[in-house]
């Protein structure tokens, strides 16, 4: 059989379990997620590997109504994700009603030239699929609707083979064991973040961006990292550092659990909170921070 390849783009509104449905295709935790919306905040790529086939899944940040530079940023990169894709699989939660922003996702499905599908996910959390999908069948001219459970992995099976079956003939892009092309700071940074995201409320997880300053193996079976939290306000450096410094040692040490089963052995992290004033509304923060605005 011929070698096939391609892309495939993930859109959708915000937590509707588009970054758990990359990491069930792939089998690996490659996208960061949380029970808050707009998690995901860069375009990121899941590879699947198959004897004749490679898959790449590109998930994007949840489309919404942006009231920030970032936010703009984020949906900037879920419009670009769906030009230069063989397919789009626009993602909804059947628990939920659709609302402004699934219409969104569909306008920019309907504006592509590849075909959209309509992936309907969290079907283990509704009594009846057909029912729940009914109000977001009509949204756009869907080529075909699969249910799935992003969480327990019914319907990924099918949904993969047949995105599979759509790719063209090409070749394979990424190297047999690869299952995502993000930078290693970067995805460190992002463990961090899933912490803190997890950890804080209000404004504060929105507020939050992680840089890896520095990481080395200091011997055969220890990583060193030192990282900056960077948030808005002094007043969210006081909650994120927490009393006596208890926040950030229970985010420090989630996330080097996470990190010594990434590394496979001991990792030193080293986390440094520091406020920014609205970096998320400037451009030098931004750019700095790997965000990309769009051009005027
Ligand atoms: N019940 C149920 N929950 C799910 C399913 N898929 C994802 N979730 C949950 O939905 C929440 C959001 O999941 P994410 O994967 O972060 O959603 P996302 O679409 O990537 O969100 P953004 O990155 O914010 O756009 C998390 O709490 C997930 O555990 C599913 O199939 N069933
Ligand atoms: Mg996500």
């Amino acid at each position: 059989m011929e070698y096939k390849s391609g892309f495939v783009a993930l859109v959708g509104r915000p937590n509707v379990g588009k970054s758990t449905l990359l990491n069930e295709v792939v089998g690996s935790k490659v996208a960061m997620v949380t029970e808050k919306p707009q998690t995901t905040r860069n375009g990121i790529r899941g590879i699947l590997h198959t004897p004749d086939a490679e898959l790449v899944l590109v998930d994007t940040p949840g489309m919404h109504r942006p009231r920030t530079r970032l936010g703009r940023t984020m949906v900037h990169t879920a419009q670009r994700a769906v030009s230069d894709v063989e397919l789009v699989c626009h993602v909804v939660d059947l628990s939920r009603a659709p609302n402004e922003e699934d219409g969104w996702c569909a306008d920019l499905a309907r504006r592509t030239a590849a075909p959209t599908w309509l992936v309907a996910n969290k079907q283990d959390a509704v009594a009846d699929w057909r029912t729940a999908v009914a109000g977001y069948r009509a949204l756009a001219p869907y080529q075909a609707i699969y249910p799935v459970s992003a969480q327990t992995g019914a319907g990924v099976p099918e949904l993969v083979a047949a995105a599979i079956a759509r790719l063209p003939a090409g070749p394979q892009f990424f190297p047999d064991d690869m299952v995502t092309d993000q930078a290693e700071d970067f995805y460190v940074g992002e463990v961090v973040r899933e912490q803190v995201m997890q950890a804080t409320r209000q404004e504060v997880p929105y507020q939050v961006a992680v840089q890896v300053d520095e990481k080395v193996r200091r011997r055969g079976d220890l990583t060193y990292i030192r990282a900056t939290v960077l948030v808005e306000r002094d007043s969210q450096r006081g909650i994120l550092v927490g009393e006596g410094g208890r926040m950030l040692r229970t985010i420090g040490s989630q996330a080097r659990a996470e990190l010594e089963h990434y590394f496979g052995h001991r990792v030193f992290l080293d986390l440094w909170v520091k406020a920014a004033a609205d970096w998320t509304d400037r451009a030098d923060w931004l750019s700095r921070l790997g965000y990309q605005e769009p051009k005027r």
